[in-house]
């Protein structure tokens, strides 16, 4: 079968330049001969304005900057693949997805959305889910987020959404972060925020890593087959590592010792080969079905839940290359909801057709140019003619006299192409109605899902919304917008608001303030309607739990454990820990009171990864103390104290053997173990495989988050 899968490379190989064994020149090829002292009247004297190469040299790194994305500023980005696994023609006849084993180049780019370029990746935040198929039919983009629903309804209150979010405009603060007076100040004012909230108040905001996230094409798109029949889609990505969290503590203390930890993180998993992978879904709706759900299929803020409308894997997508140049790539690639193949279509979802207009306008004034097409990594593979022209830094060397269509000069040429030949067409909707500014009544309902949602939780996800809420709320300092919040979730639950309030030091309002649909003033009539609440036709839906979500992983594949260590420790327990690991793909660090190496009870040497001042337990999955001789060293150490008490706060496994118990014995939490505690693990045989074993399966568990304090109940 042909094979598409290198194409993109192939194509961005053209643009690739290494200087290695080369000469140093000036952008117009000129060898340079001294790159270290600007040309002087003399060797203490003035710099002259005719040194050229000095001139170059600034000039270039003073315009180095371009404007960050106005939003999704911090992103992390790979090349791939996809694949079909179960090709679906009757459904569309987009050519990536007819045949399969067929591969198509990607570059995927993950986001998050709030912060700047340099925030940090482990903000409480939505993040952003964008892949470039580089089809044979030209460039297609989902561009989605890893939760499935949005904020608003309606694309017109974007703007708002985002000032409210970003940092305040008088101080600029707080970086990186919702919990701030404008951005619930906002939400209190817009119920059809309230399920999206549940999202972004879940530990879905604070993922474990890149690769353990779902992704969601939110909006309800259009497939079209050959026979020009439509169904309804939602596109679902679903790793193959499940959907793992940190700990909301943890995220904070991430921030600060590797702000860098979600793209390192990716980075790593590629180097070393644990490539990242999900598996492309789709819920299948019938046009006929349209109408059939208590919630309207074309409303942002409502997801389809999998129990009504099953996924349907058709595909996998497999990250395997980081980009040689950040720049080049994930910063200069340009994503559009609007760049799409025959057989994919939009539907008429009010904030997608809004997105439609954004993309290409952010791109102008971000890369500053309509020809930011021919950028490599934007380039389609499929080859480009038309008769747009010129513009600033155009690459393309239109040859001939033509660039208007029709034309007889150029034979007609380029001419158009035929459905049957591959021609674009828009499904073609029958739409029959009165212009209108406002919304349809069918997107009243902004409490149901949300309900849904929270219902759905598992006790332990339900404390971290509780937390999470009293976190957030508890930085806003505005106690009215406090108040007007415990109003809105007491309608999506109302223990929930109590347990919030709490937290709070304030209580639930008896009649809560009615704050207007949509945020819209009284005397727009069309606006003016009530939110309502719709009963679910379902009670609960696991695919919602991270916790009991059917495709959750068990694996620990690329997973990293801390091993604490002194001199003296037992090679044999360092090594069958190492070994068991190495077998699940996994992998043991060595952490010891300093760098350079340890002395071990057989007279070798292990080489230390990390000091106790360049680690720490937020930057692992677990721990394990091996076996050791001087063990009162680690067991008398503070920061080894702090390391170990972190990990039991953040709920992850602790293991020790032999002289390594001691350690943990000697913690402050020592006390408060509970016998069944499945995520502690102590042995008093050495190096043992059911030692490993046990260890390893308790790693698969993720979290032991029963150890917490004040469960939801
Ligand atoms: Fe975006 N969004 N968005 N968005 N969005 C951008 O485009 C916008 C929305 C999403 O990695 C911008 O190139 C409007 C929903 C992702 O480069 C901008 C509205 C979803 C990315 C823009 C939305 C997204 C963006 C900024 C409401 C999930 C990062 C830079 C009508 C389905 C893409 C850029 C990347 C980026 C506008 C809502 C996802 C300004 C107006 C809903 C993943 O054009």
């Amino acid at each position: 079968m042909e094979n598409f899968q290198d194409e993109k490379q192939r194509d961005l190989s053209k643009n690739k330049s290494d200087g290695t064994n080369k000469f140093l020149t000036t952008d117009q090829g000129l060898k340079i001969n001294d790159d270290n002292n600007t040309l002087k009247a003399g060797e203490r004297g003035p710099s002259l304005l005719e040194d050229f190469i000095l001139r170059e040299k600034i000039t270039h790194f003073d315009h180095e900057r371009i404007p960050e994305r106005i939003v999704h500023a911090r992103g992390s980005g790979a090349h791939g693949f996809f694949e079909v696994t179960n090709p679906i023609p009757e459904l569309t006849k987009a050519g990536f997805l007819q045949t399969k084993g067929l591969k198509t180049p990607v570059f995927a780019r993950i986001s998050t959305v709030a912060g700047s370029r340099g925030s940090t990746d482990l903000a409480r935040d939505v993040r952003g889910f964008s892949v470039k198929f580089y089809t044979q039919e030209g460039n297609y983009d989902l561009v989605g987020n890893n939760m499935p629903v949005f904020f608003i309804q309606d694309a017109s209150k974007f703007p708002d959404l985002v000032h409210a979010v970003k940092p305040e405009p008088h101080n600029e603060m707080p970086q990186a972060a919702s919990a701030h007076d404008t951005f619930w100040d906002f939400i209190s004012l817009m119920p059809e925020s309230m399920h999206m909230i549940m999202w972004i108040m879940s530990d879905r905001a604070i993922p474990r890593s890149l690769r353990m996230m779902e992704g969601f094409g939110v909006h309800t798109f259009r497939l079209i087959n050959e026979a020009d029949e439509s169904v309804f889609v939602k596109f679902h990505w679903k790793p193959k590592l499940g959907t793992h969290a940190v700990a909301w503590d943890e995220a904070q203390k991430i921030s600060g010792k590797n702000s860098d930890f979600h793209r390192q993180d990716l980075w790593d998993a590629i180097e070393t080969g644990n490539f990242p992978e999900w598996e492309l879904g789709v819920q299948i709706i019938p046009t006929a079905d349209e109408h059939k759900y208590e919630f309207d299929l074309l409303d942002p803020t409502k997801l389809v839940p999998e129990e009504l409308v099953p996924v349907t894997i058709v595909g996998r997508m497999v990250l395997n290359k980081n980009p040689d140049n950040f720049f080049a790539e994930t910063e200069q690639i340009a994503f559009h909801p609007g760049h799409l193949v025959p057989g994919i279509d939009f539907s008429n979802d009010p904030l997608l057709q809004g997105r439609l207009f954004s993309y290409t306008d952010t791109q102008l004034s971000r890369l500053g140019s309509p020809n930011f097409h021919e950028i490599p990594i934007n380039r389609s593979i499929a080859p480009t003619h038309n008769n747009q022209r010129d513009g600033h830094m155009r690459q393309e060397i239109n040859t001939g006299r033509v660039s208007y269509h029709p034309n007889s000069l150029g034979g007609g040429c380029p001419y158009q192409a035929k459905i049957s030949e591959g021609g674009f067409s828009s499904f073609s909707e029958r739409i029959d109605s009165h212009k209108i500014r406002g919304r349809s009544e069918s997107f009243n309902d902004h409490f149901g899902q949300a309900k849904l949602f929270f219902n759905s939780q598992t006790d332990i996800e339900k404390s971290h919304i509780v937390k999470a809420l009293q976190f957030e709320l508890g930085k806003v300092e505005t106690t009215a917008i406090r108040v007007r919040m415990l109003g809105l979730l007491a309608q999506v639950d109302n223990k929930l608001a109590e347990k919030v309030a709490v937290g709070l030091g304030s209580t639930v309002p008896a009649s809560p303030e009615k704050p207007m649909n949509h945020g819209v003033s009284p005397e727009n009539e069309m606006g003016n309607q009530e939110s309502t609440t719709v009963k679910q036709s379902i009670a609960t839906s696991d695919a919602l739990t991270m916790l009991k979500n059917p495709t959750n992983s068990k694996r620990i594949a690329s997973r990293k454990v801390a091993i604490l260590c002194s001199a003296g420790v037992s090679e044999d327990s360092v090594n069958s820990m190492k070994n068991a690991l190495l077998k699940e793909d996994a992998k043991g660090f060595i952490i010891a009171p300093h760098l350079g190496s340890l002395k071990t009870d057989k007279d070798g040497a292990i080489p230390v990864d990390f000091s106790l001042l360049t680690s720490a337990s937020v930057l692992f999955d677990s721990v394990y103390i091996p076996h050791g001789q001087d063990i009162k060293v680690l067991a008398e150490n503070d920061d080894v104290q702090e390391f170990l008490n972190d990990a039991y706060k953040h709920c992850k496994v602790i293991a020790a053997d032999g002289e390594g118990q001691k350690v943990i014995k000697a913690a402050a939490f020592a006390s408060k173990i509970s016998k069944n505690d499945k995520g502690i693990i102590m042995s008093d045989i050495q190096s043992s495989d059911d030692f490993t074993k046990e260890f390893i399966t308790a790693m698969g568990k993720h979290r032991f988050w029963e150890r917490e304090e004040n469960l939801y109940k």
